[in-house]
C-alpha cells in the first residue's frame, strides 16, 4: 500500500480547502482507494471541514510544548481541539527558510514521539551537495538523523532532494533509487519520495521498489489534479 501526501504550504483559504477535502475524501470512497492518502492543509484551514475516517489530516509545523508563552506557535492543546494526530517535521523549507538548526527539528520530533504523533520525517540534500556525489549525499542526509529515534513506531519518512522541491524538476528514477536504496537498508521505515512529483511522474516514481509513496506540494493543490495523482497510483 502507497501512502500519497498533499503538501498545501502557505496555499488555500478556509473555504478552498474545505471544497478540496470533501470532494477528495468521495473520490476515495466511490473509487475504493486503498492507498492511504493524507493531507496537510494549513492550520488556519483545520476547522472547516470533518475529519473523515478516509483521509489522514496532518499540520505542517506545530511547537514541541502543550500551550504557553509562545508568540505566533501552535500546540498540542490546539491540536487537540481538531483531533489531529499527524505531523510533517524537517521539510526543507522549515530547515532553510526559517532556519530550523537540525536541534530544534529534534525536539519537535521528539515531543511528537512521545505523544504517539504518525511524524512525516522529511530529509534531502542542496545541489551543491548532490553535486558530490551519493557517498557525500548520504553522509548529509544521515546527518538530519542526529538525535532522532528511527526506531519509532509511527515513523514514515520523506526524501525530498531540495533542488528538486517546486522546481518542476524531479530526481531521476537512478538519482531516487540509489538513495531510497542506501536508507531503506539501514531504515526500515515507510519511505514516501518528495520533490517535484506531478500527474505525469507520479506511477513511474512510485512503482520503484524502494518508493513507498509520495509527497506533494504544487502538483497536488486542485482536486482535479490530485484525484489524478490518486487515480494513477491505484
Ligand atoms: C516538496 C514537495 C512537497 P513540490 O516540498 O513537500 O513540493 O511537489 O512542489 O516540489
Amino acid at each position: 500500500m502507497a501512502i500519497i501526501a498533499s503538501n498545501f504550504k502557505t496555499n488555500h483559504t478556509r473555504k478552498s480547502t474545505a471544497a478540496f477535502i470533501k470532494e477528495i475524501d468521495s473520490f476515495i470512497k466511490s473509487n475504493s482507494i486503498k492507498n492511504e492518502i493524507m493531507i496537510f492543509p494549513t492550520a488556519t484551514s483545520l476547522d472547516s471541514f470533518e475529519i473523515s475516517e478516509n483521509l489522514k489530516i496532518g499540520v505542517q509545523n506545530a511547537y514541541p510544548v502543550e500551550k504557553g508563552s509562545f508568540t505566533g506557535e501552535i500546540g498540542t492543546q490546539q491540536l487537540d481541539e481538531f483531533g489531529i494526530k499527524t505531523i510533517l517535521i524537517g521539510h526543507s523549507e522549515r530547515r532553510h527558510i526559517l532556519k530550523e538548526t537540525q536541534k530544534q527539528i529534534a525536539e519537535k520530533y521528539n515531543f511528537y514521539k512521545e505523544l504517539g504523533y504518525t511524524i512525516v520525517y522529511c530529509i534531502g540534500e542542496p545541489l551543491e551537495v548532490k553535486k558530490l556525489g551519493l557517498e557525500k549525499t548520504l553522509e548529509y542526509l544521515y546527518e538530519q538523523f542526529e538525535n532522532i529515534d528511527t526506531n519509532y513506531e509511527n515513523l514514515i519518512l520523506a526524501y525530498e532532494p531540495v533542488w528538486a522541491i517546486g522546481t518542476g524538476v524531479s530526481a531521476t528514477n537512478e538519482d531516487i533509487k540509489a538513495v531510497h536504496e542506501a536508507i531503506k537498508k539501514k531504515i526500515d521505515k515507510p519511505l514516501l519520495y518528495g520533490g517535484s512529483v506531478k500527474v505525469e511522474n507520479v506511477k513511474e516514481i512510485c512503482s520503484i521498489n524502494s518508493v513507498d509513496g509520495a509527497l506533494i506540494g504544487t502538483a497536488s493543490w486542485v482536486a482535479e489534479d490530485f484525484k489524478q495523482i490518486i487515480e494513477n497510483t491505484k
